[in-house]
């Protein structure tokens, strides 16, 4: 019987649920279509009972190519593309050397396919991996056999889409693949590791465990106030949701540092001509990258470059000096400058100190202040001093590279303060900050609602919003738009 999933968010319905997924019956209709930009995304519909196939490897030529499976069929396509050599069969967990072969059974390629038999696979289901030598024209023959064989074309993330919707995996560790498969940096592919294992999912457990815990309590006093159950305490309520308030508030604070190192940021270092700008450009990339002279006004365009600090990806932005300029071109570099101060995370706005300082520093610090993040810097400290900063900031010579660490974590601590040490559990995406926010919400209105004394039917709506908002984040409850919102960001084959 043909089989499908209409993911809907059941609790939206049925504010006391705590959700699931509705699992109705059918509904036919082509495995993808197009939303309003006309962009590629996955169906809500997209059929489960298919075999799906793809490369999986990157696209281009490579020592190795994998071609893979997914689906109560996958090992009978498998065998129609592949024949096992003499001594070698289906083994479980297991690999085995095979030939691919043409229609007419001649030998393309020596192969090894690999069996995860289910429910011990990826994706919970049968899943085989064909893992050919890395010839685009082997991989694209290998899935169009598939095809002919009774496979259909994966959708981008379908693989990690099966593994969440047959309980293998919660929507924070699907997410956690994408940004495992995204990562940049070693520290990025540590973070999504760990929120892949579910380092994000067990800091919400007890949040959520208490939520309910609270809700039973209030319920049980509606339900049996005829009885000898007693309602609950006004005070006891408020205490107990001061206490899921606090860990809910610090993992929504958490994303500060958590976008820092998942997106990363931009930094723009600005100042007069000749501060020592682009020595402390290539002294932080630790590269001779921009042109150093005694010249004032030596750097006339943007020159950038991006770096890992602690991990976290940087785009550093080297700039013109400010100043009234010279000639055209260097009015136009002057513009530039500002223009990159202003879309940067975050500024250094770096002076002299071996000179006095002038209107031109005054100018440029006040424009910091008004435009955003900075951090002040006093370069040259190794010469004699004629200047003080005008506020507190670093003070580094990027010559002799003294203060460059602690310049380096002063730019941390400016961008996410707090939390550096924390590595397991953060947030690092946008949904859930706001799944977050809403859950805090609620909870608001839930403790505004117990203080006026209003009834606990209604104090309880609220709670059952602060819960939905919990589980929209590991997607116990959520709705077709979102996941295909998260899927379509995956890479075919994952
Ligand atoms: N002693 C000392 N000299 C420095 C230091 N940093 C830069 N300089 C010197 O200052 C001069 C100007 O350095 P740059 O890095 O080109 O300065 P800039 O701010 O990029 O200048 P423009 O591109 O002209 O705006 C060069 O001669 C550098 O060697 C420092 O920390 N100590
Ligand atoms: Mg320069």
């Amino acid at each position: 019987m043909a089989q499908a999933f209409s993911l809907c968010a059941l609790a939206a319905a049925d504010p006391r649920g705590t959700g699931g997924f509705c699992r109705s019956g059918w509904l036919s209709g082509p495995p993808v279509c197009e939303n309003e930009e006309g962009r590629f995304r996955l169906s809500p519909y997209v059929r489960l009972d298919d075999t799906i196939v793809a490369v999986s490897t990157p696209p281009g030529r490579g020592g190795l190519g994998i071609v893979r499976l997914s689906g109560s069929r996958a090992r009978e396509v498998a065998e129609g593309l592949v024949r096992l050599r003499q001594g070698h069969q289906w083994r479980p967990w297991g690999a085995s050397l095979a030939e691919l072969c043409d229609p007419e059974g001649r030998v393309l390629d020596q192969v090894v396919v690999t069996f995860f038999e289910r429910p011990r696979s990826y994706t919970a289901e049968d899943v085989v991996e064909i893992s050919c030598h890395g010839a685009p024209v082997l991989l694209r023959y290998g899935v169009e056999r598939a095809l002919e064989c009774g496979a259909r074309l994966a959708e981008p993330g379908e693989f990690t889409l099966r593994a969440f919707l047959n309980g293998r995996l919660d929507l924070t560790q699907a997410e956690a693949v994408r940004d495992l498969v995204e990562a940049t940096t070693l520290y990025q592919a540590r973070v999504a590791a760990q929120q892949m294992e579910g380092a994000l999912s067990r800091r919400l457990t007890p949040i959520k465990e208490r939520l309910v815990e609270l809700i039973a309590l209030l319920e049980a006093g509606i339900d049996f106030a005829e009885d000898d159950v007693p309602v609950a305490e006004d005070a006891e309520i408020l205490a107990r949701l001061a206490v899921i308030t606090e860990p809910l508030a610090q993992l929504a604070a958490s994303f500060a540092y958590g976008k820092l190192v998942h997106e990363g940021f931009t930094l723009a270092i600005v100042g007069r001509p000749n501060v020592g700008k682009s020595s402390l450009f290539n002294r932080l990339l630790e590269q001779d990258r921009a042109i150093v002279t005694a010249i004032p006004g030596t750097t006339r365009d943007l020159v950038s470059e991006v770096r890992a600090l602690e991990g976290i990806p940087v785009k550093f932005v080297d700039t013109a000096g400010i100043r009234p300029a010279g000639d055209l071109v260097e009015s136009l570099g002057v513009e530039r400058s500002f223009h990159a101060m202003a879309d940067a995370d975050l500024s250094l706005v770096v002076m002299d100190l071996s000179a006095p300082l002038d209107e031109e520093d005054a100018r440029l610090l006040e424009r910091a202040r008004q435009g955003g993040r900075y951090v002040l810097v006093g370069n040259k400290c190794d010469l004699p001093g004629r200047a003080a900063l005008p506020e507190a900031g670093s003070k580094v010579s990027a010559l002799t590279g003294e203060g460059i660490e602690s310049l380096r974590r002063r730019i941390l601590e400016t961008l996410a303060p707090g939390d550096m040490q924390l590595e397991a559990g953060f947030i690092t995406s946008l949904r859930h900050e706001q799944a977050l926010k809403e859950a805090l919400e609620a909870q608001a209105r839930a403790r505004q609602a117990v203080e006026q004394r209003i009834p606990h039917e209604m104090v309880l709506i609220d709670l059952y919003a602060a819960l939905q908002a919990v589980d929209f984040i590991t997607g116990v409850t959520t709705a077709d738009d979102i996941l295909n919102r998260i899927f379509a960001t995956f890479c075919i084959g994952k």
